[in-house]
């Protein structure tokens, strides 16, 4: 519209211009008051082009501007478009069979995660009891190791208890085998030779406070054991022995259990029952002889081993 009427007003200016010219071309158009009234108006008209002219420019370069500007938000809606795209893209992804592919990687995960936690936690409680078994076995080895120790203290000491019983037994056997002193060994039994004269039943009871008896000889190798040992030390000394026919004339027997005479070592001529009173035994030498009780003579003592 503002191009119109500029156009408009150059028209009929230059109209009125080609009437002042055809009519009076002296005058200056002062004296012509329409022509000049129209001149200025194509002024005023001049100045008002000229400032929309500058107008115009600045419209136009705005309208560039915008269009730059209209470009960069083209582009931008491109990105967002793009982007948009992408997201729905992601979101159709992550919808497939209604679970995030990424979820259920996660989900996964969490599961592997929590298996390793579980295994980890198994592993703790397996580490700890294979801790304390080991903390057990080791207990156990060294209790073994004591019971070890005290079995073999507990055998060496019956090792020796063994052995003591042995050395009391061979110590008891021996003092079986052996004889107090004053006493001598024969076999299995012991004598005593009693060098203090008395007569037989004086010498019975002496025997008797020794735990012993008036010797029973029921053996010639009995016999030779009294005779050396007499020969040896008390040659020609006489000892009352057990023998005796108190009870009935001519019929010996031995006063320690009265069993009559089995062995018997007299002398050629006896027993004599001299003088009708000859009823105890005594030996000299190497014979028996009958002779008074009341006759004051050693005595042999004899007692079983033990
Ligand atoms: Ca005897
Ligand atoms: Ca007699
Ligand atoms: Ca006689």
């Amino acid at each position: 519209m503002k191009r119109i009427l500029v156009i408009g007003v150059l028209i009929i200016a230059f109209a009125a211009a080609n009437e002042k010219r055809f009519t009076n071309s002296s005058n200056d158009g002062k004296t012509n008051p329409l022509l000049w009234m129209i001149l200025n108006q194509i002024s005023g008209f001049d100045t008002k082009i000229s400032k929309l002219q500058d107008k115009n420019e600045q419209v136009n370069k705005e309208i560039s501007e915008l269009k730059l500007k209209q470009k960069e938000t083209d582009n931008n809606a491109g990105k967002i478009k793009t982007i948009n795209s992408k997201i729905s893209e992601i979101r159709k992804f992550q919808n497939h069979d209604g679970n995030s592919v990424y979820e259920k990687a996660i989900s996964k995960m969490k599961a592997d995660i929590r298996n390793l936690q579980s295994k980890h936690s198994n592993d703790d409680r397996r580490t700890k009891q294979i801790l304390k078994m080991k903390g057990d076995v080791k207990d156990l080895q060294a209790k073994h190791m004591q019971d070890d120790k005290r079995e073999k203290q507990l055998q060496e000491f019956n090792q020796r208890l063994k052995a003591l019983r042995n050395d009391v037994d061979i110590l008891k056997k021996k003092d079986r085998q052996s004889c107090e002193s004053g006493w001598k060994l024969f076999g299995n039994h012991c004598y005593f030779f009693g060098l203090q004269k008395a007569s037989w039943h004086v010498s019975k009871r002496e025997c008797e406070s020794r735990h012993s008896y008036l010797v029973k000889i029921e053996t010639k190798t009995e016999n030779s054991f009294l005779y050396s040992t007499l020969t040896a030390y008390w040659k020609h000394e006489t000892f009352w022995i057990g023998l005796n026919d108190l009870t009935t004339e001519g019929k010996f027997t031995w006063i320690s259990d009265h069993s009559s005479v089995a062995y018997k070592g007299w002398d050629p001529t006896n027993p004599s029952n001299s003088g009708g009173n000859e009823d105890c035994t005594e030996i000299h030498d190497v014979h028996w002889n009958d002779n008074n009780c009341s006759r004051r003579y050693n005595f042999i003592c004899e007692k079983q081993i033990g």
